[in-house]
């Protein structure tokens, strides 16, 4: 007999979101469900964007009450995160609670204070972890796991990363929707959109990026699934468009090529989207696969055009490598888009504006960018930190500077916008979205016809925003 009949995956994100962040599934819940499966009797995934009733915490409440036996919260984003704490603290205390994620591992003392019905947290990468909760492993033996007792939080010794070779891919069975893009509750695309995970962490150690730390301030080890399980996991998505959600692809172009061949060979059709580096560039059998392959888009940080910042960031890349990458990378029939940073410390107002300039010059079809961040474990924090006049005002946010304030830096994010987001360059990304099969033309034309209404959402989006922001 099992410890627990009927579990609850909870993915607790709903409301005022970007279109991009509904698109994707709650991927580590479903890692977590997987490997659940067999050891508990039932689990029932509820991703709370699609569950309209069930964001009223009394309805969940009600549902969770009659059914469940065990509870595990997924919170992974600082977006959103006191909502999240508020919701939770409102599903019923008698139920067990676990909760997990990104998020939750750094905040583990404040959530245990902030939500009383959290009865454990899982910290860092969950498969292993679960699978000894739910069997019958004393809770003092698991590693990784935080949790309640005696009036106090016991906190086990960190538990080492898992096997990518031994875990289950995500159990997509457990969903009752397709994932689209939708803004404002309007369908903008036919398509239907996955992610799948080949490989995790990554080897580079560029000075502002967390994505290879696991919250636990730990460098994740570069790890590689077996490539036959990953080509397994493709047959079964069933989705149009798959974004590799690997830091970085191409990190072994080998293996990256191996990949291409394996999907030629099997007749997956999907549209691939990719994050990558730009020294794929120099593999040009692994792009020449990838193209056949089905790589549609690719999703490449840059971070900046100029040398002295990409030294302080570590990047390990120059001007005139990404201008030499670009030159190739342009040849392929590919979706490109440049992730930059601006911002950075001793960057002036000319530099951060030549952002968009660089990126027309190398022929981006899209761009987006961000201000410097920094995370609790991100190296970066600490030279902010020793340099005069730079500052942050709470982990997981902007660093702002004497010269450059929240309202500068806005002016200078709007100027990079319409600097780079002329009517040339949307006609420019319209073309290609169509002509490598992103969007079709009935695609566009519902969007222009749902125009008027993407336009009323985000009037009152802005009016809330405007609002909520007063009350503060
Ligand atoms: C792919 C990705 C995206 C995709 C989303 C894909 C998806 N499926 O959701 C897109 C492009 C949409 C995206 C958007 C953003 N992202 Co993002 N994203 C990632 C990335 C690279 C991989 C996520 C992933 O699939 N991981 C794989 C799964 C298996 O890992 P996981 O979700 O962490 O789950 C594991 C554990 O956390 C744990 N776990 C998770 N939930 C639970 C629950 C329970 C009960 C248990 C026991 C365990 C458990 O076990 C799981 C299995 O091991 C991560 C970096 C990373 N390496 O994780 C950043 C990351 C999550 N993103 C981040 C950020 C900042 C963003 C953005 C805000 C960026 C921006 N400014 O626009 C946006 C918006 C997000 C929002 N909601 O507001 C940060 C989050 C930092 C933070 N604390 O907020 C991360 C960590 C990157 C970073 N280091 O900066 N992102
Ligand atoms: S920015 Fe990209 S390449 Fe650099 S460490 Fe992060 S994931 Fe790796």
């Amino acid at each position: 007999m099992n410890k627990f009949n009927h579990v609850l995956a909870l993915n607790p994100y709903f409301g005022d979101s970007t279109a991009l962040i509904g698109l994707f599934p709650p991927t580590g819940l479903e890692y977590i469900s997987a490997s659940m499966k067999g050891l508990v009797d039932k689990v029932t995934l509820l991703d709370l964007r699609h569950e309209r009733s069930f964001q009223d915490p009394k309805e969940l409440s009600k549902f969770i009450r009659n059914e469940i036996d065990l509870l595990c919260v997924s919170i992974r984003w600082e977006s959103r995160f006191e909502d999240v704490c508020d919701f939770l603290s409102q599903l019923p205390p008698e139920v067990c609670t676990i909760v997990g994620g990104y998020k939750a591992t750094e905040e583990v003392e404040y959530l245990f204070n902030r939500c009383p019905n959290i009865d454990m947290i899982v910290r860092g990468e969950g498969e292993e972890i679960i699978k000894q909760i739910v069997t019958d492993v004393p809770y003092k033996d698991i590693r990784g796991l935080s949790y309640r007792e005696n009036g106090g939080v016991v906190h086990n010794e960190t538990h080492p990363l898992p096997d990518l070779a031994h875990i289950p891919y995500p159990d997509r069975s457990l969903r009752k929707q397709d994932y689209r893009l939708v803004k404002y509750g309007l369908q903008l695309s036919s398509h239907t959109f996955d992610t799948v995970l080949t490989t995790r962490g990554c080897p580079f150690k560029c000075k502002f990026c967390t994505f290879s730390l696991n919250p636990l301030g730990q460098k994740r080890t570069y790890a590689e699934r077996p490539i036959e399980s990953v080509i397994e996991e493709l047959k079964t998505v069933t989705a149009d468009v798959v974004l590799f959600s690997d830091d970085n692809f191409f990190t072994n172009p080998k293996r990256s090529e191996q990949l291409c061949d394996l999907i030629i060979e099997n007749k997956i059709n999907k549209i691939f989207v990719v994050q990558a580096r730009i020294d794929i560039a120099k593999h040009r059998k692994v792009l020449d696969k990838a193209q056949k392959a089905g790589f549609k888009v690719f999703l490449i940080g840059i971070e900046s055009p100029h040398d002295r910042i990409l030294e302080q960031l570590q990047k390990g890349i120059t001007q005139q490598q990404v201008r030499e990458a670009f030159e190739v990378l342009t040849r392929y029939d590919v979706y490109l888009h440049g992730y930059f940073i601006y911002g950075n410390i001793g960057e002036t107002e000319e530099e951060m504006l030549y952002i968009p300039k660089f990126a027309k010059e190398i022929k981006l079809d899209s761009i987006s960018f961000q201000k410097l961040r920094v995370e609790r474990f991100s190296p970066l924090k600490e030279v902010v930190e020793e340099t005069p006049g730079y500052y942050y005002t709470r982990i997981g946010g902007s660093v702002y500077s004497d010269r450059f304030g929240r309202k500068e830096l806005k002016q200078i994010r709007n100027r990079i916008r319409s600097a780079f987001y002329d009517l040339p360059q949307v006609i420019r990304m319209i073309r290609k979205a169509r002509r490598i099969g992103l969007a079709s033309s009935r695609d566009l034309a519902d969007v222009l016809f749902k125009l008027p209404l993407i336009l009323v959402g985000l009037g009152r989006r802005k009016l809330r925003k405007r609002r909520r922001s007063s009350w503060k």
